[in-house]
């Protein structure tokens, strides 16, 4: 019997990583049939807390994934796949986006529920089946539940998030401010590190004919690093939006340390829609938003606006 495949988007971060990892050791006590890998790389702020607490090192695949039966955590778009999984071999896609593609994977069992992080929705199976979870990843799905609700200080963080962290909290006992540790992990955007991490998890969005591309950096410290290098972020984004071929570029900065956005546009026409979508105000080609949202909250908001408008 072949294997089924349990993965995330390309290069995952921590929330894709933990889910496919956990996910693979739930499914696995049933028929043990089941083997998690990752295409790309895995983000720092997971590599940080494998490393940390000796955990096993992902395994990471480097052709298109040859698979008969593939199982989807944390994402539900093609775009992240990037052409390296066939839709058709999807069985089982489980993601917590407003904005999604699940119709486009004709064979899989949909679970898309609109909590902050998908490790939520991993955690609630073994908590519904009373199954063991290993310290493993037990500490993977909390640091994702920890990781996605900034600590629990944004608005995307439900009951069920703050619910399933505590469950979690029975088997591991994290150092006193880990969450610091983890998110510092992530932060470190000194020379060509901002480029690369602005490449990296940069992603694309069809709004009615126009195609939009927006960055998203989780880090401390976001407002010295924007008055510092805020030129090179607009070419970073310029460069981005002629290689892609996109109408509208935007990059969002999370500040992690008391969290809040500053988005950064220099096209008054996309400054327009987000003021209006986000209720910010941009002034020189900079806002900022008190209470933060994610890139998941941001982009169905957007869309709204603009489809509204059109
Ligand atoms: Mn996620």
């Amino acid at each position: 019997m072949s294997k089924i495949l349990i993965t995330s988007y390309i290069s995952p971060d921590l929330d894709g990583t933990a889910c496919a990892l956990a996910y693979c050791e739930y499914m696995n006590e049933f028929e043990d049939i089941y083997e998690s890998a990752f295409m790309g790389e895995v983000h720092e702020e997971a590599l940080f807390v494998i490393d940390y607490f000796s955990l096993d090192k992902p395994i990471i695949t480097t052709e298109t994934v040859d698979c008969e039966k593939i199982i989807l955590v944390d994402a539900s778009e093609l775009s992240v796949l990037e052409g390296r999984v066939d839709a058709a071999k999807v069985i089982e896609i489980i993601d917590h986006r407003k904005n999604n593609e699940a119709g486009k994977f004709i064979n899989a069992k949909i679970q898309i529920e609109l909590v902050g992080s998908a490790a939520t929705l991993i955690t609630e199976k073994f908590i519904l089946d009373n199954k063991k979870i290993s310290k493993s990843s037990a500490i993977l799905l909390l640091c994702a539940i920890i990781s996605n609700a900034l600590n629990f200080k944004n608005t995307i963080t439900t009951t069920r998030d703050v619910e399933a962290a505590k469950w979690l909290e029975k088997f591991v006992e994290l150092p006193e401010d880990f969450w610091k540790l983890q998110f510092s992990a992530k932060s470190n955007v000194n020379g060509n590190k901002l480029s690369e991490k602005i490449d990296a998890d940069f992603a694309t969005f069809d709004i009615g004919n126009l195609k939009i591309g927006v960055g998203q950096l989780e880090l401390f410290k976001a407002e010295e690093i924007i008055s510092a290098r805020s030129e090179e972020i607009f070419a970073i984004l310029q460069n981005l939006k002629l290689e892609m071929n996109l109408d509208y570029v935007f990059i969002s900065f999370l500040e992690l340390e008391n969290p809040k956005n500053y988005i950064l546009c220099d096209n008054v026409f996309l400054q327009d829609k987000l003021e209006k979508s986000l209720n910010i105000k941009f002034i020189e080609n900079k806002s900022i938003r008190e209470i933060p949202l994610m890139r998941k909250q941001i982009i169905p908001l957007l869309k709204e606006e603009m489809l509204r408008s059109q």
